[in-house]
């Protein structure tokens, strides 16, 4: 395989002052970037909005703690939560970041503390003071507030859950049989981030159908394997199930798993399609399976434990991505600090089956491939890909991609001329489109090796695609600092892929300035394919107050379609087309 040097200038220097900015809610190339100077691996972290809402005390009172009114450490405790949990953790006991636990923070003292949080280290601390992200005065109130014992946000078990969980339509109240006249398997659920909505999108006609309200800062839909159900999760926790038969599609049922959450996913494998749903969280550190119909909470499972390799006991280790597996009776759920990946047998709640395997730190999002078989997802932090063969349940590979922080999404399915099926990558802190060989039966000498490796538009890429009937690859930079490369997509003809030694010729499509939208400089993300696979659509992400819009592209020309705008499109993010997601169509 061909190592590529990536150039400076392709490689993304500000990576983590933009991921940082987007994921602290600030998300648009109009916003200055931070002069973070850390790379984009530690800034690849989350935001925990909802935590930074909780209403918390400041702990008993120690000799020699700094003075400071409740009013001074619930705002502590709100910017730690949403700038500073995602790497340094919610009890402040270390992730991607450093412990900052007040043995260690007293040591250092108020000056050290001050001046880290000011200037940064190379080590991977952005410098939020002279980055003018922290004014002279939060950073005073963030160096207090570090000497004092962390609030150790609640936790979330039945008792809270079942006070969230609304059944709104009973089963048998349903319809039995689907009640409009809507391709549903052609809808596009997408996620209105801002608005705390998704709108139902058909595939043909570009209608939006309806728009109905989720959870706060929505994150992803996933849909029941029979195609009935969409599940939507929002970084609050909050699940809404909605039934696709209705006259119009509306929330049956509803339930809050936790503080913090990202993933959903539901029972796919034969015989238990719709039956059970799982989702994942943050917050508490925790996954939660469900019944499939009512979203009843059937069982809590927590995440604490061990890290696989060293053995030390992490308090807070968050569920990523979770997936249903087509072999078993299983889900497969990413635990990230941890970087074990836990297969769950649901057949038998009571006495419950997990597998757990040791995979790597930190895991985060991951695809099926082509046959469904292999699970592969990135331990991003480490610059890896993990393989698990779910119908053995076991681990398969780790695998260095050769670029910085893989993030495939769902990643991409196609067979490369050349070194046969494939699954692809791009990423977020280089330019590079990663391939790994993943055929162990026709293609063995590649199996689970990076077959190749090629540029892309530039770092920042959050998200790649094709379809079973495309000849087509395509990928995003979302984050790019620069606007114009962060409003197109990359897109690569598969058939005319070759030998590694070669890299295949790009096309570039100015998505954002197709969209023609006059203020603010919105971000291209994520392509989704229609069913059929001869579309592909673009989000295109702008400022709550601003126009968004989405691109409809002709998968076959590589033209314009469609620019469906409408003053319900509020930062409209990700698409998932009904058919491709319920049947893991990528
Ligand atoms: Fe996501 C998937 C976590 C920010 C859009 N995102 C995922 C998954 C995880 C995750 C664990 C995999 C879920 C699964 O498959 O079960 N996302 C996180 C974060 O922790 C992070 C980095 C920061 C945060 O505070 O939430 C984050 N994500 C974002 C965004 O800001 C994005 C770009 C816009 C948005 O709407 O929030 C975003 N994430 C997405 C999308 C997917 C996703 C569109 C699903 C892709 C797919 O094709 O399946």
């Amino acid at each position: 395989m061909k190592r590529r040097a990536f150039t400076a200038r392709n490689v993304l220097m500000s990576s983590a002052a933009m991921a940082f900015a987007l994921f602290a809610g600030a998300v648009y190339a109009e916003e200055k970037p931070a002069d973070h100077t850390d790379g984009p691996a530690a800034a690849y972290e989350p935001s925990m909005t909802t935590l930074g809402q909780i209403k918390v005390e400041i702990p008993g009172r120690k000799e020699g703690d700094p003075v400071m009114t409740q009013e001074e450490f619930q705002k502590g405790t709100q910017i730690y939560f949403e700038r500073c949990a995602g790497c340094h953790g919610v009890l402040r006991k270390g992730a991607t970041g450093k412990p900052l636990t007040t043995d260690i923070t007293r040591e250092n003292g108020y000056e050290y503390l001050q001046s880290f949080i000011t200037y940064g280290s190379p080590a991977g601390m952005p410098n939020w003071g002279t980055s003018g992200d922290m004014s002279e005065a939060d950073v005073d109130l963030m160096a207090r507030y570090l000497l004092l014992e962390p609030p150790a946000p609640p936790e979330f078990g039945m008792p809270e859950m079942l006070a969230s969980w609304k059944v709104i339509v009973k089963p048998e109240d349903r319809p039995k049989e689907k009640m409009n006249d809507w391709d549903i398997d052609n809808l596009f659920s997408t996620t209105l981030r801002d608005a705390g909505q998704v709108a139902l999108i058909d595939g043909a006609t570009y209608e939006i159908k309806t728009v109905i309200d989720t959870g706060y800062a929505v994150h992803i839909s996933r849909i029941s394997a029979s195609g009935r159900y969409l599940f939507v999760i929002g970084r609050d926790a909050k699940i809404v199930m909605i039934d696709l038969w209705m006259e119009v599609p509306a929330p049956v049922a509803e339930i809050k798993i936790g503080m913090e959450a990202r993933s959903i996913e539901t029972s796919k494998f034969e015989g238990w399609e719709d039956k059970i749903a799982i989702a994942g969280a943050y917050w508490p550190p925790q996954y939660v399976i469900m019944d499939g119909d009512t979203l009843e909470p059937k069982k809590i499972v927590s995440t604490r434990g061990n890290i696989y390799d060293e053995q030390v006991y992490h308090p807070e280790p968050r569920v990523a991505a979770i997936l249903a597996s087509h072999y078993k009776p299983e889900f497969i759920v990413n635990v990230k600090e941890t970087g074990k990946i836990i297969m769950v047998d649901y057949t038998d709640l009571k006495n419950l089956k997990t597998v757990e395997i040791e995979a790597e730190r930190f895991l985060h999002d991951g695809g099926l491939d082509g046959s469904k078989r292999y699970f592969i997802t990135a331990a991003n932090a480490r610059g890896k890909l993990v393989v698990i063969d779910t119908k053995e349940s076991k681990l398969a590979a780790i695998t260095e991609t050769g670029g910085q922080t893989p993030h495939p999404g769902r990643g991409a399915n196609f067979t490369h001329p050349v070194h046969g099926p494939v699954w692809a990558t791009s990423h977020l802190g280089d330019e590079s489109v990663a391939l790994i060989g993943t055929d162990p039966e026709g293609h063995p000498d590649q199996a689970w090796k990076i077959v190749d490796s090629f540029p892309a538009l530039g770092g920042g890429s959050l998200f790649i695609k094709t379809h079973p009937n495309s000849d087509h690859l395509y990928t995003d930079a979302t984050l790019n600092p620069d606007a114009e490369t962060s409003g197109s997509v990359a897109v690569f003809t598969i058939s005319k892929m070759g030998a590694a030694d070669v890299d295949p010729e790009l096309v570039t499509l100015p998505i954002a300035e197709w969209a023609g939208i006059p203020e603010g400089q919105p971000r291209v993300v994520q392509p989704e394919f229609n069913k059929d696979g001869t579309e592909v659509w673009f989000s295109v992400w702008n400022a709550k107050d601003k126009e968004s819009a989405i691109v409809v592209v002709d998968d076959k020309t590589l033209e314009l379609k469609k620019v469906i705008k409408d003053p319900r499109l509020v930062t409209p993010t990700g698409k998932f087309n009904v058919f491709n997601t319920r049947g893991d169509v990528y």
